[in-house]
């Protein structure tokens, strides 16, 4: 999972840009860039760090220029040289940047077809550099020293014939504007919107409508599945629907955990999902365990507090806040083996036993991934001195690895993977556990005021929307993470479970 911004203002945008992103680094704290363009000229930086690290005083001054894109990087499997922080730049046609968050299917695929057929060279392993490949290839052929609109948008159909998967980018063509698309299942989330200054109107493209809010843009709306927006340099927009068959099918783990509560995505508050998902899971106590005996729901710092608060609202139950976080943590360094994983959740959530001593208490977390990270809570909850502790999570059970985009660990790794809830909860420690049940999953993200019917839930389901996800691809995924984590002091996912926890 990654950030993206992008900006066509009417001075300089790299304060902007920079801030964007800050609004974004929950979506990514292992790499940052921005690029901006004047003059017909590039000023791009970018290194691994959070946003406040890669971008000193004398980068800012550098990074000139009323146009801009900005990204941050979540790592995925293989990706955390500094060689794969984005944006990416091609300098054939017309020099173009991109910043991408999402995932290719067929990247494998593409990489020959860009090599062999487009006699295009990639740099790294990232599908990133790939997707911009195809995108300059596309853009290429039209052959046109000044690129129109129709140019662009026949250039991102063309992207939507070729590449599978999950995608959101923003690309800038340097001299000519920016280019923000989806793809045809509308995966990833993208919005844009507006701010008016005194000089003209401003436009902002960005992963979560909460960038545009803290800027003082207004969202305009979500771009749709398949739908791309072309903004010039002088500040024209356009907006094309690009694919040949969109389908409606956003990431319903953007409102599980990955999105500011703050956010509005799809047209769904993220928030009031959150909400929504703590009264589907009261009711389902109330329905399951009529006669539990639970004297206080305690959240799990931060992501679970807003379903906590409904749940104990709705089953008419205390809430209490029993573990405080130390906010000042900040970044976790990479530190090998289980050892360090442990002292590091010890070391960013404290209990208040007073609100545990004596206690039966519901513990709620966001999710279960690998069981790791809330094995060791229910174990803290009981050293408090809790009688009994259960605990609910606000989403169903992680039983699938995730392609489009999540790095979410290796299936085997998936403490829920092959095993039934009353097996899980035998092995967090858990005196109970309660998931909540897909369909109140999706009635709790869809059945706000806006309504979708169809999520991406491949992790609670193992449907993957773009249909080209079969067993030996998740084969082949797990190997390259297999080879990955050999390759480094530390796996992939043991630095995943460190950002998440
Ligand atoms: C919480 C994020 N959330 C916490 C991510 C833990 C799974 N984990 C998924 C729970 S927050 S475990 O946003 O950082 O506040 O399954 O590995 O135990």
């Amino acid at each position: 999972m990654c950030g993206i911004v992008g900006i066509v203002g009417k001075s300089n945008v790299n304060q902007a840009l920079y801030d964007g992103l800050t609004v974004l680094q929950h979506r990514g704290q292992d790499a940052a860039g921005i690029v901006t363009s004047h003059n017909g000229r590039l000023f791009l930086r970018k290194d691994n760090g959070l946003v406040r690290d890669v971008f000193q005083q004398r980068h800012m001054q550098r990074l000139v220029g009323n146009v801009g894109i900005g990204h941050v990087r979540y790592p995925t499997a293989g990706s955390s040289s500094s060689a794969e922080a984005q944006p990416f730049y091609v300098n054939s046609p017309y020099g173009i940047t991109l910043a991408h968050n999402g995932n290719l299917t067929n990247v494998e695929q593409l990489a020959k077809e860009i090599y062999e057929s487009d006699l295009r060279h990639v740099n790294t392993n990232s599908d990133s550099e790939v997707l911009l490949n195809v995108f300059a290839h596309e853009l290429a052929v039209r052959g046109k020293l000044q690129p129109s609109a129709d140019d662009i948008f026949a250039a991102v159909s063309s992207v939507h014939e070729r590449c599978v998967g999950g995608y959101a980018v923003v690309a800038m063509i340097t001299g000519h504007g920016i280019v923000g698309f989806r793809d045809p299942n509308g995966i990833r989330p993208i919005v844009f919107g507006q701010r008016h200054t005194d000089d003209g109107v401003e436009y902002m493209i960005a992963s979560e409508s909460v960038s545009l809010d803290v800027l003082g843009f207004t969202l305009i709306r979500d771009l749709a599945p398949g739908e791309a927006v072309y903004i010039t340099e002088e500040g024209e927009l356009f907006t094309r629907q690009c694919a040949s068959n969109p389908k409606y099918s956003p990431c319903i783990f953007e409102h599980v955990y990955l999105a500011r509560p703050d956010s509005i995505m799809d047209g769904v508050s993220v928030y009031k999902a959150r909400l929504r998902m703590g009264e589907k899971l009261a009711e389902k106590i109330r329905r399951e365990r009529p006669n539990h005996d639970i004297d206080v729901v305690i959240p799990i710092p931060d992501t679970s507090r807003t379903s906590a608060l409904e749940l104990a609202n709705h089953l008419g139950v205390k809430f209490r806040e029993g573990f405080v976080k130390n906010r000042y943590i900040g970044r976790t360094f990479i530190m090998p083996g289980q050892a360090a994983r442990k002292k590091s959740v010890r070391q960013k959530l404290n209990a208040i036993e007073l609100e545990f001593r004596g206690k039966n208490v519901m513990l709620v977390d966001d999710s279960i991934v690998r069981g790791t990270t809330c094995k060791q809570i229910i174990q803290m909850a009981r050293d408090a001195g809790a009688k009994n502790v259960y605990f609910c999570s606000a989403a169903p059970a992680v039983r699938y690895p995730n392609v489009y985009g999540i790095d979410m660990p290796s299936v085997h790794e998936l403490i829920a993977h092959n095993r039934t809830t009353e097996q899980v909860a035998e092995l967090i420690g858990a005196d109970w556990l309660v998931y909540q049940d897909l369909p109140d999953l999706i009635d709790a993200v869809g059945g706000g005021k806006v309504k979708i019917e169809n999520f991406d839930c491949a992790v609670f389901d193992g449907k993957y929307v773009t249909g080209d996800v079969d067993a030996a691809y998740l084969d082949k995924i797990e190997q390259a993470r297999n080879d990955a984590s050999k390759s480094k002091v530390q796996s992939v996912s043991e630095i995943i479970d460190l950002h998440n926890n």
